[in-house]
């Protein structure tokens, strides 16, 4: 497994990022990737689900076009469907957020009056995009997206002038509004969302796409250039010892300062080792997974970026209940208000936070297929509940939003179960309050922080985490792979270094 100048690489995950940093490291041969699960792709994962696929993590190229990576390799090796191409789709400006020909169920199982709807969510869209003004601030309105945005909010409602009816329903659509805010940004509310490091991620322009094969067509393409033997699969790693001296048995001449242990007893040596597991694996084990421990300042930043749930329910139906041309079945609770308090009743209302459904295309190839999706507390909630409540949970509230109490349940469901998931414990991260983008360079540091150590570049970090402005995403995921190769294969070689 060595190359690239004699030095030995090992990448702990084969998720994009690990895949990404494997596919640019130079030389054959010069890298070994160690996955804990059973499969390559990490929180991209395609499963066989009704007559199709259905995507359990990332769903969409965001912002497909010339600047985004994934867009580029998928275009490149024909993963994308003809649409996806067009130079009109590339120039599209969605920011980041679902642009599809939508109905609104409320709970009263009316469908809400679409001119309502829209301009609701053109005041919220207005309001959003007014938090781009505290990039950087030194003074902020308030410490959260969440705050501020409810504070406009209350400050607007007050001069409404409508019935209270219209109020009413206007405030349970801007509830809605800031949940599926908590699904985009993987976050349980978004008052822990820090408002002054907001505009720091960046979409990207483009219609965002889908893979007509399954999003993991693309890790299993580069899986598949890689040498074989390049992946190791069921390899765990249970500590990472660094500025060590170790020799492999019988060879005492060549040390290296890098040891990974695994759970199974192997071990490994390494010069560079390329760190890629989710930034909720190292919320929860990085104290022990790193001996000697991280310095403070990447320990700090770890506990302060925010990695939330974000979940998917997919229902199959025997027949459609919803019309052809709608592609999104939005949810309302028509009693909610982002003005008041919400439930801390999970059992009672976990459902709740469910922002309505994508309906699946195309139907013919997939079935007919809804995938909802809900995130934070009420997400980690349903994980802990069987199949068949989710099940039966879902047809309930079906039956409540189309007022239809013999609509038919449907016919076989799946859900994501990512906080559960041990080597992933959550879907995607955030800049929380209390933490900014500095964390995220400083998460991505690698280590010995000593620029003139002898041994340098013992550990890297990539990951989503890791990418400054398009973390949470599978380009930000990819692009931290390939800065990582691109760092160690910027090192001089050992013998040039001498
Ligand atoms: C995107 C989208 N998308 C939905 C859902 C999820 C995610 N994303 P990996 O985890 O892949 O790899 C690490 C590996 O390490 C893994 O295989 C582990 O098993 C392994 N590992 C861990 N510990 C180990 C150990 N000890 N030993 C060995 N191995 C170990 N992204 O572009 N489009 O539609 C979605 C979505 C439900 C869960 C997504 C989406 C996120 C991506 O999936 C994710 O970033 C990358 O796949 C991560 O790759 P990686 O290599 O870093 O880690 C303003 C503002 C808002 C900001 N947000 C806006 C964007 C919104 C993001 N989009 C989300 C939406 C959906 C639906």
């Amino acid at each position: 497994m060595e190359g690239g100048g004699g030095r030995r690489v090992l990448v702990v995950g084969a998720g994009l990022a690990a895949l990404g940093a494997a596919q640019r490291l130079q030389g054959p041969g010069a890298v070994r990737l160690l996955e804990a699960g059973s499969r390559a792709g990490g929180r991209i994962w395609s499963r066989p689900f009704a007559s199709g696929l259905a995507e359990l993590g990332a769903h969409w190229i965001h912002g497909p076009s010339e600047g985004n990576p994934v867009f580029r390799l998928a275009s490149c090796w024909g993963l994308l469907g003809p649409g996806a191409a067009e130079e009109e789709n590339q120039r599209v400006e969605a920011g980041g957020h679902p642009l599809l020909p939508c109905v609104t169920y409320g709970s009263s199982g009316k469908v809400l009056s679409p001119e309502l709807v829209s301009s609701t969510r053109a005041l919220f869209a207005e309001l959003l995009g007014s938090t781009q003004a505290f990039l950087h601030a030194k003074e902020l309105p308030a410490a959260g997206v969440g705050q501020y945005l409810r504070a406009e909010l209350a400050r607007l409602a007050h001069a409404w002038d409508e019935n209270e009816d219209s109020k009413r329903l206007r405030l349970a659509i801007l509830s809605t509004c800031l949940k599926l805010e908590c699904c985009i940004s993987g976050t349980h509310s978004m008052d822990l969302v820090a408002l002054g490091s907001f505009g720091e991620y960046t979409s990207l322009p483009g219609l965002d796409c889908t893979f007509p094969g399954g999003y993991s067509s693309l890790p299993d393409r580069m899986l598949a250039a890689l040498p074989e033997g390049t992946v190791l699969l069921n390899k765990p790693v249970k500590t990472i010892q660094w500025q060590g001296s170790f020799c492999e048995k019988g060879d005492v001449a060549r040390t290296f300062p890098v040891r990974v242990e695994c759970k199974d007893g192997d071990s490994f040596l390494a010069d560079h080792v390329i760190i890629t597991v989710p930034l909720g694996f190292l919320k929860e084990h990085h104290q022990d997974f790193f001996q000697p421990p991280l310095p403070k300042r990447k320990a700090e930043a770890i506990r302060r970026l925010g990695f939330g749930t974000n979940n998917k329910i997919f229902l199959e139906f025997e027949q459609p209940f919803w019309e052809p041309e709608q592609q999104l079945l939005e949810v309302v609770w028509e009693d909610e208000s982002p003005l008041a308090e919400p439930s801390t009743d999970l059992e009672a209302s976990w459902f709740k936070k469910l922002i309505g459904f994508v309906v699946l295309q195309p139907p013919e190839q997939l079935g007919h297929v809804l995938c909802g999706f809900i995130a934070g507390k009420e997400a980690e909630y349903m994980e802990t509940l069987s199949d068949a409540e989710v099940l039966r949970t879902m047809t309930s509230v079906l039956r409540t939003l189309t007022g239809n109490p013999r609509l038919p349940a449907p016919r076989s469901m799946l859900r994501s179960q990512w906080h559960s998931a041990p080597y992933t414990r959550g879907s995607y991260s955030y800049v929380a309050v209390g933490s900014s983008g500095d964390d995220i360079d400083a998460l991505a540091q690698p280590l010995p922080e000593d620029a003139s150590d002898p041994r340098p570049l013992q550990l890297l970090f990539a990951g989503e985490a890791t990418h400054r402005t398009f973390y949470s995403t599978t380009h930000g995921a990819l692009l931290s792979g390939w800065r990582e190769a691109d760092r160690l294969n910027r090192l001089p070689r050992a013998a040039d270094r001498q």
